[in-house]
């Protein structure tokens, strides 16, 4: 079991490399005891004694020069799938040292099929997430409405595996186009997994879902071109919205800057249909679940989002994990609204409509939990992405209710499933495998994991002894009565498309209608066709009369196009609040990160003064610098310089302060990452700390002082401005429709 090697090998190469003195044939006693040991056996040496960070002295050098890695105490013999040991991992086998690679390499063949198989089908959407584990604990009993152990123990704690991701985008797709953000929870209870599949927008754009493969088509990349990967902002979808009136709450949504978060952790995420609570006495309560983030909505200007994206494709999913790394652990309260079948037929709008929400004002939100996330995945694969949620995954105590878009996804996420794993058995897979006790009499298919014991697969049955049988405890659906006609029917109550999406409209501060328009004029101004736009600006005369003005006039579209008929009258609802973003806002830098942009001859007691003040009020402080490495201060001391220019743009921080010395400011003048740093913060509304040399860039900007623009000796000015984004300065930097 000697590994060939050509003669004369020890090159130039190894001979100048610590390797050099070790002779090319490879020592396999590295090997001669690990034959019997079992690769488990060896996973768990490893355990007990971790490996060295960085290359250790187990290193060869092979005949090509390359470098191999031998087995030792720490690291286990490198085998195939089947346990066979690899003694050459670096060469596959040829006739001779030129000649072709033969076919019974095994060793090749087992990499090269395992590595070609290594991805599964992508989701067909939301295929780019990132998840996280931690666990839900309920404070306050549901006793009264449900069963449901996890909505009735008050303080157990059940672990969650939450998966946050965008709607459109493949799975290599950035983190921050304007999209819909997923927010799907597995609740491992002890009664079986709960999986509730949310999005960060309360409503859906349509009301059934025989329409979703359609909807879907329409926003995907358009297939004669493959483009765009992420975005809205194309043909096919406005083409198939302007056709579909009931997407117009919805839309009015997505253009809200709700769909530009900041962070995965500052999102408000809702189960979006009515479902069921059923009580021990059989009774049902219709329930909305709904997710407020502890640190507050926030969300980003779209410059800033485009920015971003160019910046850090990998925005959300670096901050969730920076975050849950340095136990910063994002943290959301879970609200319910409770409603009973004569609460719903009170209300202006039929609550199984999916394009309908239930304003706060009209039932308020009872705070019961709180999910915190405290553990990143292991591997992304294993977990992340195979993590397989269904709305169908229910537990005893809450059941659906007859939205027919949350009927139709009962059939769908199942299914979806089955292609990607290729196999009935995909909760078999840990991430997907529930924490209590399982057992049933399905066998076999497709990567069976398990291995059943005994001759009994069937029940009713007398022979097994221990076989699962039912219990009173188990599942029971609601005891609901059902009546009418069948038929290919929408209950006439969904027809109201519009006055919901009036009632968003004008519950929006100035500054969020104002984005909401320039968004639309954004997207529809990248529609080719004209008689789309056009009839989109006539849907919205029906959400609002002005806005579609201003649509219209950002569209050079005049006069207003009519406005299609309405099917039902469009209702004037009361202005809701809670649906703004700025209202729920805290005014907080907990979670938020602060840029100190310094060069040599800084001050050093201003900096640490600044960056003091910001970590003491929660921020993850970043010193940025021309070069990374150090600055030399003014005082003669050394500062670590965390990032560099150039690839840190203001725009992955929520406040700047430049604090450099005159020198420095001449040479960062020259230096466009500089001003734009300066510019693209006052741009986004940021707060700006400077000094005398900081005020050098300003100028050179036109950056004109403002409550958010203060001296860098002014700390607590500069702390409680970025706690918050400056709207004012906003029309003095934007056009807005
Ligand atoms: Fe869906 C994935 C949320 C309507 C069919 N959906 C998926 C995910 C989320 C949602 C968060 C990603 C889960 C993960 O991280 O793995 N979907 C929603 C919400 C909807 C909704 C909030 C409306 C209220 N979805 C919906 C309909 C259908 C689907 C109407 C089909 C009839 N959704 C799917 C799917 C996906 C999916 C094709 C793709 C990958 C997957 O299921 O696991 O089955």
């Amino acid at each position: 079991m000697r590994r060939r090697c050509a003669p004369g090998s020890r090159d130039a190469a190894s001979r100048q490399s610590p390797l050099a003195a070790r002779p090319c044939l490879a020592p396999l006693s590295a090997y001669k005891d690990e034959s019997k040991r079992t690769f488990r056996k060896a996973t768990m040496s490893q355990k007990k004694k971790p490996a060295k960070a960085g290359p250790d002295e187990n290193f060869e050098r092979g005949a090509g020069g390359e470098i191999h890695q031998t087995a030792n105490g720490a690291h286990p013999p490198l085998t195939t799938n089947d346990g066979v040991p690899i003694s050459d991992d670096q060469n596959s086998l040829r006739s001779h040292p030129r000649g072709p690679t033969l076919l019974e390499d095994f060793v090749l063949r087992d990499k090269i099929t395992h590595f070609d198989h290594e991805r599964i089908p992508e989701r067909v959407v939301h295929a780019r997430g990132s998840a996280a584990h931690g666990y839900f604990e309920l404070t306050e009993s549901l006793e009264k409405y449900t069963t449901a152990r996890i909505l009735t123990e008050v303080g157990e704690k059940t672990p969650v595996f939450t998966r946050l991701s965008t709607v459109a985008g493949g799975a290599g797709s950035v983190d921050t186009p304007r999209d819909v953000r997923g927010f799907a929870v597995k609740f491992y209870t002890k009664e079986g997994n709960w999986d509730l599949v949310g999005n960060n927008i309360p409503v859906f754009f349509i009301q059934d879902a025989i329409k979703f493969p359609d909807l879907v088509h329409s926003f995907k990349m358009e297939p004669d071109r493959g483009f765009p990967q992420s975005s809205t902002a194309h043909d096919t979808f406005w083409d198939y919205v302007s056709l579909t009136p009931e997407s117009m709450h919805m839309i009015l949504w997505i253009m809200s800057d709700r769909t530009t978060p900041r962070s995965l952790r500052m999102i408000e995420a809702f189960g979006v249909h009515s479902f069921r609570l059923v009580n021990a006495k059989g009774a049902s309560t219709f329930v909305k679940f709904h997710w407020r983030p502890k640190l507050g909505l926030q969300s980003t200007i779209w410059d800033e989002t485009v920015k971003i994206a160019g910046a850090d494709p990998d925005f959300h999913r670096r901050d969730l994990f920076e975050a849950i790394s340095e136990g910063n652990f994002p943290e959301w309260e879970f609200a319910v609204q409770l409603f009973t079948e004569a609460d719903a037929e009170r209300f202006p709008f039929d609550h199984l409509d999916a394009t309908k929400l239930i304003p706060e004002e009209l039932v308020p939100l009872k705070v019961i939990g709180r999910m915190v996330l405290d553990r990143w995945p292991d591997n992304f694969f294993a977990e992340t992405e195979q993590v397989a949620y269904c709305p169908t995954h229910v537990v005893p105590g809450i059941d659906f209710s007859n939205d027919p878009l949350l009927q139709g996804r009962l059939f769908s996420y199942v299914d979806t499933q089955l292609l990607r794993f290729n196999s009935p058995n995909f909760h078999q897979v840990p991430v997907n495998m529930p924490k209590c006790p399982f057992a049933n009499l399905q066998r076999d298919g497709h990567m069976q994991m398990e291995r059943p014991k005994g001759r009994v697969n069937y029940e009713p049955n007398t022979l097994g002894t221990d076989t699962p049988r039912e219990t009173p405890q188990g599942f029971r659906s609601a005891a609901v009565t059902e009546s009418g006609e069948k038929g290919r029917i929408r209950a006439e109550r969904f027809a109201d498309h519009y006055s919901q999406a009036r009632q968003f409209y004008v519950s929006q501060t100035e500054y969020e209608q104002a984005h909401i328009a320039s968004t639309l004029v954004f997207e529809l101004a990248k529609v080719d066709h004209v008689h789309i736009r056009e009839a989109m600006v006539g849907h919205l005369r029906h959400v609002d009369e002005d806005l579609a003005h201003r649509v219209a006039k950002g569209l050079g579209i005049d006069p207003l196009p009519p406005a299609p008929e309405a099917a039902a009258p469009v209702q004037d609802l009361p202005p809701s609040p809670a649906l703004q973003i700025i209202g729920n806002m805290k005014d907080t830098l907990e979670g938020r990160m602060v840029g100190i942009l310094v060069g040599d001859g800084s001050d050093g007691a201003r900096v640490e003064a600044l960056r003091r003040a910001a970590t003491d009020a929660g921020a993850a402080v970043k010193i940025i610098a021309a070069h990374v490495g150090q600055v030399k201060l003014a005082n003669g001391k050394m500062l670590k310089v965390d990032k560099q220019l150039a690839g840190t743009p203001s725009v992955l921080f929520d406040a700047v302060a430049v604090v450099v010395s005159e020198d420095a400011a001449k040479m960062l003048l020259k230096e466009s990452a500089a001003l734009d740093f300066v510019h693209d913060a006052f741009g986004h509304l940021k707060a700006i700390a400077s000094d005398a040399g900081g005020q050098a860039l300003l100028d050179a900007v036109h950056v004109v002082r403002d409550a958010g623009v203060v001296d860098a000796a002014d700390v607590g000015a500069f702390i409680a401005a970025a706690k918050t984004r400056q709207w004012d300065r906003e029309p003095s930097v934007r056009l807005l429709a």
